[in-house]
């Protein structure tokens, strides 16, 4: 019955086929991490080629995995390059079955494409970081060769009594390959983790040993009433922990503190200089509350909090290296960041040189930096948007010009230049809340970072703008909370907000979307009063 005996080998086939295909991408990977244990974590396959497609992905689908996965749209990004890899590994499973060498082949394929991922890092240091992928690849395409060869089946063959015995599959041939090659690549993989782990905790010690100096400069006392007592709005303070993280890094830099560098030269600067943290600490550091807004935030999103930064002030580490704003004779009008991970990022000279409390930052709300951002020292320009000033893990500056270079997400189509728009957020009521009638507070945040905020207005449906209670203002750099009374009336009600800036500019209504240079338009929540 050829087409039962058929229907069973395709059965075999793929009982055969997919466990060799996926204990080979196992040990390929396994292998792979091992390796980048050894040469460079970072330059491990899956960190390497998702951080490939990221600087690849259009800005469009970007921002729909951050309204969609928000702070989880790396794992996910991970989860779906693992996937994708299973699948194809159960496709060169099977293939192997009947074409070892071609199964072989296809493994080594995703070496070269893994390689060539890690060589085209920004943060690439050279050839070595191929190898973590070649490794993987072959002793992958090796697995799937051994272990299909030993899924073949075995033929049929006379018995001595003259009788046929049927032909089969030697399962157990396969079972021990199976088990040998699953052994030895969980080890690897467990000494992998073991590698990357202790590499991980000389950076952990180095922050663990870091004693923040008192600041030169304190921030100025929080005046009291900076926070309103309304259940439900944004605390004055952002937690470091429930600080919004927004970055490319698939893999966040742990950078050892003790081995750690920052470069400043470039155009116009005089005097070059490589600063160690323990120079920068003994510098008088300033400590400021300042607000910190990602473009990418939403009208009424979360990628917003305001922390008590430490920090050394920018400007006069310029000034050391001989450089002047444009506005004074200088050639730099582009002050480029880069960090540990490749990442450039381009601020105006004029705007870190103007006076404000631009700053390299080592401390946030009383700690060294957390390594989500970025230590053990990242950048901060009070009035501009995260992506074109507030480097993490940064490692080298360099004065130049707008003209002269585009850093990376200048070259994904974001503006050069972008200081934070005015916004105003309800905190409370949630969207399609139902809040009881009668008196409901609605209170939220707004900010205008450097110019301050000077008014916040709320209007119920179509109704007219009332003054909003303005909690007291910290500085100019930081967002303020508000809060209005409002009688609630039985009905569905939308609440709009709109604030208005230190400089009398209202918050306009021209809704923009995040590209190129942050979302605009007027926050408002629907809610529904039984
Ligand atoms: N090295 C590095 N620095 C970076 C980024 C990044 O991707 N890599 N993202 C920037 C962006 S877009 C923002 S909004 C802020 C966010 O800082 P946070 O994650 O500490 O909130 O970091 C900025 N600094
Ligand atoms: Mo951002």
């Amino acid at each position: 019955m050829p087409g039962v005996s058929s229907f069973r080998s395709i059965l075999f086939r793929a009982a055969r086929g997919a466990p060799a295909g996926l204990l080979a991408a196992f040990t390929a990977l396994a292998v792979a991490e091992l390796v980048a244990g050894l040469v460079r974590p970072a330059a491990g396959p899956v960190t390497v080629v998702g951080g490939a497609l990221i600087d690849r992905t259009p800005a469009a689908v970007k921002d729909f995995a951050i309204r969609t996965f928000g702070e989880n749209d790396k794992a996910v990004l991970r989860l779906g390059i693992l996937a994708v890899l299973a699948v194809i590994a159960v496709g060169l499973g099977v293939l192997a079955l009947s074409h070892r060498r071609a199964g072989a082949a296809g493994v080594l394929l995703f070496g070269v494409v893994g390689s060539v991922a890690a060589l085209s890092r920004p943060d690439s240091t050279g050839i070595a970081d191929a190898l973590p992928s070649a490794a993987g690849a072959l002793a992958g395409a090796l697995a799937l060769y051994v272990l299909a060869s030993r899924a073949v089946p075995v033929p049929a063959r006379a018995d001595v009594d003259g009788g046929e015995r049927a032909g089969g599959w030697s399962r157990r041939g396969f079972l021990v390959a199976a088990g040998v090659t699953a052994v030895a690549a969980g080890s690897a993989g467990a000494l992998a983790r073991f590698l990357t782990g202790r590499r991980g905790r000389g950076a952990v010690a180095s922050r663990e040993g870091l004693v923040l100096p008192a600041p030169a400069s304190p921030a100025p006392a929080v005046p009291a009433g900076v926070g309103l007592r309304v259940p439900g709005i944004s605390p004055f303070t952002t937690r470091n922990a429930d600080f919004y993280r927004v970055d490319t890094a698939l893999a966040v830099p742990e950078v050892d503190a003790g081995t750690w560098r920052l470069r400043i030269h470039g155009k116009g600067v005089d005097r070059p200089r490589a600063y160690t943290l323990d120079q920068l600490l003994a510098r008088p550091l300033i400590e400021r509350d300042v607000t910190l807004t990602c473009v990418s935030n939403e009208v009424g999103g979360p990628y917003v909090g305001t922390a008590r930064w430490l920090g050394v002030r920018l400007a006069d580490l310029l000034r050391e290296a001989g450089v002047r704003p444009p506005s004074q004779g200088g050639e730099a009008d582009q002050l480029v960041a880069r960090s540990v991970d490749g990442m450039t990022l381009g601020s105006p000279v004029e705007d870190v040189m103007d006076g404000r409390d631009a700053m390299l930052a080592v401390g946030m709300n009383g700690e060294p930096l957390p390594f989500e951002h970025g230590y053990p020292v990242r950048m901060l320009v009070p009035g501009l948007y995260g992506y074109v000033s507030a480097c993490k893990w940064i490692t080298d500056i360099e004065l130049t010009t707008f003209d002269a270079y585009d850093p990376y997400w200048v070259k994904r189509g974001w503006a050069r230049k972008a200081p934070i728009k005015t916004q105003a957020r309800i905190d409370t009521p949630k969207p399609f809340a139902r809040p009881a009638a009668g008196p409901v507070a609605i209170a939220g945040v707004a900010w205008a970072q450097h110019r301050g905020i000077s008014r916040v207005e709320v209007r119920i449906d179509e109704g007219p703008w009332q003054d909003a209670d303005l909690a007291v203002q910290d500085t100019v750099d930081t967002w303020r909370q508000w809060s209005y009374r409002w009688q609630a009336t039985p009905g569905g009600h939308t609440v709009t907000a709109r604030a208005t800036d230190g400089t009398g500019a209202v918050q306009t209504e021209q809704r923009a979307r995040t590209i190129p240079d942050g979302a605009s338009g007027r926050h408002s929540v629907f809610v529904t009063v039984p």
